[in-house]
C-alpha cells in the first residue's frame, strides 16, 4: 500500500486552491485530487494510488470504470443518448425486463438521482392513499425514522432529524411523522387513518451504518399489512449487493411494497435511479402525472443493464457476503482504546469510536496517508464500503491499515 507523506503534494495543492476559490463550499473533502480510477483503486494527480473504501457511497459497487459498463456507455453514446419520454427508445424496455426479473416487482419508474426516486415514491404513496385507501385529500402521512437520509431536496430534508440538513432551508412540506429507528411499537403508535406509507432504510447509512434490531423489517411488514400501509424501502445505498444479499430487505425475508434504487444501479458511470412496485401501486400514475427530462433515457438504461449484469455474472453479491464475514471476524479481534462498536452487514462496516478518540476524521486522514480512502460520518464513525470486487488480499491490506491506525 503506497504511503504518502503528510505534505500535500504540489499538483494537488493547485487543484485544491482553484476549487476553494471558485466552488461552493458545501463539502469538506479529504485533500486528495483523483485523476484516474480502476476497480478498487484511484490515483491522485501526483500519481499516488489509494484503495477506495468509500466507493462513492456505494455507487461504485462494481468497481471504478468497470470495462463492461464503460463499454455500454461508449457504444450507446454513439447511437442515441436522449430523446425525452415524448418518444420511446430501444433501451428502456430491456432495463425494465432486467429489473422486474431481478426484483419480482411488475412495474418500474426510472429517474436519475436517488432523491428523485424517493420523491417519486412519496408522490406514489400519497396518490395511492387518496385514490385506493380513501385518505382525505391533502391529509396523507408517511412515517419516517430518526437518523434517516433519503436525499437533499427540501421535502426530504424537511423530515430529516439532522439539524444541519434542515437549518435555513424551511418551510417544509407537511405529512411526515418521525419515530425512533428500530422501534416498531413507536411505528404502530404513529399510524393513523391518514397514514399511507412507511419510508425506511433497512440499515441507515448516513446515520452511521445503524443496523436495527433483528426482525425489525418483519415487524414493519406485519404492521403495514394490518394497517394497509405501504412499506417503502430505500435501498439506494444498502441495495445491489452491499450487505451480502442483492437487497438488504432479503435478510429479513420480507417483501416491501415499494423498492427504491439508485447509486450502484448504474455502477458509478451515469446517474440512474428507479422506483419499483406492483401495478396496484404504480398504476396510480397517469400520463402527465410525473416525469423528468432524463428519466429513462437510453444511455442510462444501457449503462444500468450492464451494471446489473456484471453484478450478477461476476458474483459480486456472494463476494460481499464472504469477504464481509472475514472483515467482521478480523475486526472483532481488534483491540483498540478508541473503538466503541463495529457494526454493519456484508461489505458495509461502521467503526464507531468513543468520543474521547477526538473524532473519526483524523483516523481517516491517517488511513489516507497509508493509501486507504474512507470517510467519517457523524463525526465518530469510520465508514467502510469498498467496491464489491475487492479481493481478500486487498481487504486484508485495508484491515491491517485500520488495525495500525486504531491501535496507536
Ligand atoms: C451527499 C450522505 C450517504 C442515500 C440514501 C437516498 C440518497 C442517498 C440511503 C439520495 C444519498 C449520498 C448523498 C451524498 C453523500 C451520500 C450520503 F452522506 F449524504 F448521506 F451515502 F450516506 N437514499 N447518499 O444514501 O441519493 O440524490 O444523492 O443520488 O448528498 O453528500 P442521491
Amino acid at each position: 500500500m503506497a504511503s504518502r507523506d503528510t505534505e500535500t503534494p504540489s499538483r494537488t495543492a493547485a487543484f485544491l486552491e482553484r476549487e476553494e476559490r471558485l466552488g461552493a463550499h458545501n463539502y469538506h473533502p479529504l485533500p486528495i485530487v483523483v485523476s484516474r480510477a480502476q476497480g478498487v483503486y484511484v490515483w491522485d494527480v501526483d500519481g499516488r494510488r489509494y484503495l477506495d473504501c468509500l466507493a462513492a457511497y456505494s455507487a461504485v459497487n462494481q468497481g471504478h470504470c468497470h470495462p463492461r459498463i464503460t463499454a455500454a456507455l461508449r457504444e450507446q453514446a454513439e447511437r442515441v443518448t436522449l430523446v425525452s419520454r415524448a418518444f420511446h427508445n430501444d433501451q428502456l424496455g430491456h432495463l425494465y425486463e432486467v429489473l422486474t426479473d431481478m426484483t419480482g416487482f411488475s412495474r418500474v419508474l426510472p429517474m436519475n438521482t436517488g432523491a428523485e426516486a424517493v420523491e417519486t415514491a412519496i408522490k406514489a404513496a400519497r396518490k395511492w392513499g387518496y385514490t385506493r385507501k380513501g385518505i382525505d385529500r391533502d391529509r396523507a402521512e408517511i412515517v419516517v425514522f430518526d437518523g434517516n437520509f433519503h436525499g437533499r431536496t427540501t421535502a426530504i430534508v424537511g423530515f430529516s432529524s439532522e439539524p444541519q440538513y434542515r437549518d435555513g432551508f424551511g418551510p417544509f412540506p407537511a405529512g411526515f411523522r418521525r419515530v425512533p429507528f428500530g422501534d416498531a411499537t413507536a411505528v404502530a403508535a404513529a399510524i393513523t387513518k391518514s397514514t399511507c406509507a412507511l419510508l425506511v432504510e433497512p440499515i441507515q447509512g448516513e446515520a452511521g451504518i445503524v443496523v436495527p434490531p433483528a426482525g425489525f423489517l418483519r415487524e414493519l411488514r406485519t404492521i403495514c399489512d394490518r394497517e394497509r400501509v405501504l412499506l417503502m424501502v430505500d435501498e439506494i445505498q444498502s441495495g445491489l449487493g452491499r450487505t451480502g444479499r442483492m437487497f438488504c430487505y432479503e435478510h429479513d425475508g420480507v417483501r416491501p411494497d415499494v423498492l427504491i434504487l439508485g447509486k450502484a444501479l448504474s455502477g458509478g458511470v451515469y446517474p440512474v435511479s428507479a422506483m419499483l412496485a406492483d401495478a396496484a401501486v404504480m398504476d396510480v400514475f397517469r400520463p402527465g402525472d410525473h416525469g423528468s427530462t432524463y428519466g429513462g433515457n437510453p444511455l442510462g438504461a444501457a449503462v444500468a443493464v450492464a451494471a446489473l449484469q456484471v453484478l450478477v455474472e461476476e458474483h459480486m453479491v456472494e463476494n460481499a457476503a464472504a469477504l464481509g464475514a472475514h472483515a467482521f471476524e478480523r475486526l472483532a479481534r481488534l483491540r483498540s482504546p478508541h473503538v466503541k462498536e463495529v457494526r454493519g452487514k456484508g461489505l458495509w462496516i461502521g467503526i464507531e469510536l468513543h468520543a474521547r478518540a477526538g473524532g473519526a476524521r483524523r483516523f481517516c486522514e491517517q488511513l489516507m496517508l497509508r493509501g486507504v480512502l474512507c470517510k467519517e460520518t457523524h463525526e465518530h464513525v469510520i465508514r467502510l464500503a469498498p467496491p464489491l470486487v475487492i479481493t481478500r488480499e486487498q481487504l486484508d491490506e485495508v484491515l491491517t491499515a485500520i488495525e495500525t491506525v486504531l491501535r496507536a
